[in-house]
């Protein structure tokens, strides 16, 4: 059976990247970076002709959104532990986490990153960058405070919405926000997930770190 992640280093990827390794299966890395947009060639339009990355490929099956690629790993590999089955309000949790996730904190850093798929002329990209700023940095505090109640983001187990979030961490870092200072739970937080060999193995194949 082939296995394939689409990613771009650093990129939203990141988190199932970090779920295939928790599973602990083997697949195959397929690299299109967004940075020399490798995400629009043909050969990536032909996987998944929106452009964007991730990707999944398994065995022949295409798909795409974060969300569901998440939620499907989850599901598909229960003994991994990576989703509650168990308790219909925490299954209720973990998509409530991963829709929020994915409509308005990750939203908002294309807002600051590809103000292009915003609106039309160059002129408009600073408001849209500004206010995607602010809705990134409504989002970072939420995330805290609920690691401030919550060991993980869903009750006490890592569950597939933790590495999404370490994604946010490590991009609210490169926004150059002081994290440590202003997110005390969340970086703590950050420092327990960032134990598990599966994200350390991942951080090492996509030749980032979250600190620079
Ligand atoms: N709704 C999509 C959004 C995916 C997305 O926008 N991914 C970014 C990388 S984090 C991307 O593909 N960017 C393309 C680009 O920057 O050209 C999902 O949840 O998977």
């Amino acid at each position: 059976m082939t296995i394939a992640l689409y990613y771009s280093p650093g990129a939203c990827s990141f988190a199932p990247h970090v779920v295939l390794r928790e599973i602990g299966l083997a697949f195959e890395l397929r690299e299109f970076s967004t940075a020399d947009r490798s995400n629009y060639s043909p050969e990536y339009l032909a996987i998944n002709p929106k452009g964007r990355i991730p990707a999944l490929l398994i065995d022949g099956f295409v798909l795409t959104e974060n969300p569901a690629i998440l939620a499907y790993l989850g599901r598909k590999y229960e003994a991994a532990g990576l989703y509650p089955f168990d308790a219909s309000e925490d299954e209720a949790r973990c998509l409530e986490l991963l829709a929020w996730s994915s409509n308005t904190v990750h939203v908002a850093y294309a807002q600051i990153l590809r103000p292009e798929w915003f609106v039309p002329s160059e002129q408009e990209y600073p408001p849209v960058q500004a206010s995607g700023r602010g809705n990134f940095q409504q989002g970072l505090p939420e995330i805290d405070a609920h690691l401030a109640r919550s060991r993980f983001a869903v009750g006490n187990r890592f569950t597939v919405v933790d590495p999404f979030w370490l994604v946010f961490f490590r991009w609210g870092v490169r926004q150059g926000y002081q994290m440590k200072e202003l997110y005390p739970s969340y970086s703590r937080y950050v420092d327990t997930v960032c134990e598990r060999p599966a994200v350390g193995r991942a951080l090492e194949a996509e030749g980032i770190s979250i600190w620079p």
